[in-house]
C-alpha cells in the first residue's frame, strides 16, 4: 500500500529539484508542475504558500540555535526587500523561516544563504528537521556537555555539509533529533523521535537514548528508553545514522498517519528495535545509564544570567510570538556585535539570547530602543507564550493564533498578578507545530457550532509538565469558542494558578 506523498517521492526525488530551481524560478509560481511546486520543493526547504500564493516560505536550518550577526544582517536584507510582506518567525524547533519571498528570487537567496553559512537543505517534509541542542551551550555554568560540537557534526552528516544527502532524502515521515547538555531538557527530549539527554555511566559523562517521541493529529506519545548510553562523541553521530537508515529501510510508508518511527517501534518491539540498532553499529551499544542527569525545571533563559566566562552574561530577550520584521533582524544583529561576541542564540520558546555581554556594557545594553521591545523580563503570562504560525500563513490552520494569543496573553497580564508564568502554547491545528502538550495550558485551534454558526473554538489541554518528569498535558474541554476564552482562562488561572483579580477590562474578543 502507497500514498500520494510516496508515489510523489517514487516518481522524482524530492532532492532533484535541486537541478530544477533556475528553471521554475524562470517559469514563475503558476506554471511550476504542483507536485514539485507543493511537495518536492520543500526538500529545499521552500514552501509554496497556498495562503500567500506567489510569496513563498523558507524554513532555514539552525542547527543548535546559533546565528551570527551577519547572518542576521542577511536574514534582515532578504526580507527588506519584501516591504509589508517580508518578515520572520523564530520556530518551535529554535529555527527560523522567512516570508514574502517570490520565487523568481530563491535561486538567489540560496546563493545569499550559503555565502554566510546557512543551509535550508532538507528542512520539510520527510527529512530530518532542524537538530536542536541547548541554547546556552557552551555558556551555561552548570552546563553538562557543549552540544554545540556535537550538533555540527550531526548536522554535517545528516545535510551532507549542506549540500543535501540522498541517503536519508527519502525518509517514510519526518523525523526530530535532539541533544540536551544541561540539566533542565530545554530541548524538550521526550518529543523527539531520537533525543539524548546526559547521564553519568559509571562515573564516564555521557547520554542515555530516548526514541520515538512524536506529536501528529492522529497520536502524541512521549519517547521511550532504548536502554543505550553513548559517550559523547562520534557515536551520537554513528547512532543516529543507525536508527535513521532502520527508519528509512523499515518504516512503514502505507499510512501517512501511521508512519513516524514510534509506529514502527511499537510494530518491532523496543527489544527487536534496539537488537537492530546494535547490528549497524560500529561500536558496543552499551546498556543506559541508570538514571539521568535531567534534575531540574526548565529554564526559559529570559533576563540577565553570568556565564560560566568571568565577567559575562547572557541576555534572553522575549520575542512576541517569535515575529522578526527586518529592522528587527539588524538591530538584534548590531545588540549582539556591540554588546557581544556577534553571536545570538535562539530558543524553543521562540525568543531570542544574546549572549557574551561583558559586565562593563550591561547596563547601556539594557537601556537600548530594542529591549523595550524585546523585553528580558515581560509580565508572566506573556513571557512564557508559544504559538505556532496559524492562519496568516499556514493552510492546516482552522483558527489565526499569534495575533489572538498575544492580545489575550496581554489582556489576562493587565487582568491578574501571577505569582509565576503559566506557560500557555497555542496550535492552530491537531498537528501540535505549538506543542501544547507541553504546555502548563495549551490551545488547539478548532471549530464549533454555536446557535446556528460555525465560530472559532480552541480544545483545552492542560497537565503538561517540562524539565525534569516531563509529562505530557492531555485535553481536558473541548470546543472553546474563541470568544468566550478570555473567561474560561481568567477563571483557570485564578483557580489552579493562584492568580488574583486585579481589577476589570473589557476582554479582547
Ligand atoms: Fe509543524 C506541518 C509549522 C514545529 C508537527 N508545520 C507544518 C507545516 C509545514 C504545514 C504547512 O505546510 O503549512 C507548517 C508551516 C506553516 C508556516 O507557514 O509556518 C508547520 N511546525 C511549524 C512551525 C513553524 C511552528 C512554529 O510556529 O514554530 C515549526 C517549525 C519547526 C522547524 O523549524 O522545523 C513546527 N511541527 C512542529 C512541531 C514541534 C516540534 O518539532 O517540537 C511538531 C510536533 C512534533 C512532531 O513533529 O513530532 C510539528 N507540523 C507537524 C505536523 C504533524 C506531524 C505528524 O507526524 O503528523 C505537520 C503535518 C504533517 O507533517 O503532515 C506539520
Ligand atoms: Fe499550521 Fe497546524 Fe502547524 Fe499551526 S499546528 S503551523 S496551524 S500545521
Amino acid at each position: 500500500m502507497s500514498n500520494k506523498i510516496e508515489a510523489i517521492k517514487k516518481e522524482k526525488d524530492g532532492l532533484a529539484v535541486k537541478q530544477e530551481l533556475e528553471k521554475f524560478a524562470a517559469m514563475g509560481w503558476e506554471n511550476i508542475p504542483e507536485a514539485d511546486r507543493d511537495v518536492r520543493l520543500k526538500w529545499l526547504g521552500i514552501f509554496f504558500r497556498p495562503v500567500t500564493p506567489g510569496r513563498f516560505m523558507m524554513r532555514l536550518r539552525v542547527p543548535n540555535g546559533i546565528l551570527t550577526s551577519q547572518q542576521l544582517r542577511t536574514l534582515g536584507a532578504i526580507v527588506d526587500r519584501y516591504g509589508e510582506n517580508g518578515n520572520g518567525d523564530i520556530t518551535t524547533r529554535q529555527n527560523i523561516q522567512i516570508r514574502g519571498l517570490p520565487i523568481e528570487d530563491i535561486p538567489e537567496i540560496i546563493e545569499q544563504l550559503q555565502a554566510c553559512g546557512i543551509t535550508s537543505v532538507q528542512s520539510g517534509m520527510d527529512n530530518v528537521r532542524n537538530l536542536t541542542g541547548s541554547p546556552v551551550a557552551g555558556i551555561d555554568a552548570a552546563e553538562l556537555i557543549d552540544t554545540r560540537p556535537l550538533i555540527m557534526k550531526l548536522q554535517a552528516m545528516i545535510t551532507n555539509n549542506g549540500q543535501g544527502n540522498p541517503e536519508f532524502s527519502n525518509l517514510p515521515r519526518k523525523f526530530n533529533i535532539a541533544i540536551e547538555g544541561g540539566r533542565d531538557n530545554s530541548v524538550h527530549a521526550e518529543i523527539n523521535d531520537v533525543a539524548f539527554v546526559p547521564a553519568y555511566r559509571q562515573g564516564r559523562l555521557g547520554f542515555n537514548v530516548l526514541v520515538g517521541g512524536f506529536f501528529s493529529a492522529r497520536r502524541c506519545a512521549a519517547a521511550i528508553p532504548l536502554d543505550a548510553w553513548v559517550p559523547p562523541d562520534d557515536a551520537v553521530v554513528q547512532l543516529s545514522r543507525a536508527i535513521l537508515e532502520i527508519f528509512r529501510d523499515h518504516g512503514p510508508r502505507g499510512n501517512r498517519q501511521k508512519a513516524r518511527l514510534r509506529w514502527l517501534i511499537d510494530e518491532w518491539g523496543i527489544e527487536k528495535f534496539r537488537a537492530a540498532v546494535v547490528a549497524k553499529l560500529p561500536f558496543e551499544l552499551l546498556s543506559a545509564a541508570a538514571k539521568d542527569e535531567i534534575d531540574w525545571d526548565k529554564r526559559d533563559h529570559l533576563g540577565v544570567h553570568r556565564q560560566k566566562q568571568r565577567r559575562l552574561n547572557y541576555v534572553g530577550l522575549h520575542v512576541p510570538v517569535g515575529r522578526l520584521y527586518a529592522t528587527d533582524f539588524y538591530e538584534l544583529a548590531r545588540l549582539a556585535q556591540v554588546y557581544g561576541q556577534s553571536e545570538v542564540r535562539l530558543t524553543v520558546e521562540q525568543n531570542v539570547i544574546i549572549p557574551h555581554v561583558p559586565d562593563a556594557v550591561l547596563p547601556s545594553l539594557l537601556r537600548e530602543p530594542l529591549l523595550s521591545k524585546f523585553r528580558p523580563e515581560p509580565p508572566p503570562l506573556e513571557r512564557a507564550l508559544v504559538s505556532c504560525t496559524g492562519a496568516e500563513f499556514c493552510n492546516f490552520a482552522l483558527i489565526e493564533t499569534k495575533n489572538r494569543a498575544l492580545a489575550l496573553a496581554r489582556w489576562l497580564d493587565q487582568q491578574l498578578v501571577l505569582p509565576q508564568p503559566v506557560r500557555i502554547h497555542w496550535t492552530g491545528c491537531p498537528n501540535s507545530c505549538g506543542q501544547p502538550q507541553v504546555a502548563d495550558i495549551g490551545l488547539m485551534g478548532t471549530k464549533t457550532r454555536r446557535n446556528g454558526e460555525t465560530v472559532d473554538a480552541v480544545d483545552l489541554y492542560m497537565g503538561g509538565k517540562v524539565g525534569k518528569d516531563a509529562k505530557l498535558g492531555t485535553c481536558v474541554k473541548k470546543a472553546i469558542p474563541c470568544d468566550e476564552l478570555p473567561e474560561v482562562l481568567r477563571q483557570v488561572l485564578i483557580e489552579q494558578f493562584g492568580a488574583q483579580p486585579r481589577g476589570s477590562e473589557r476582554p479582547p474578543v
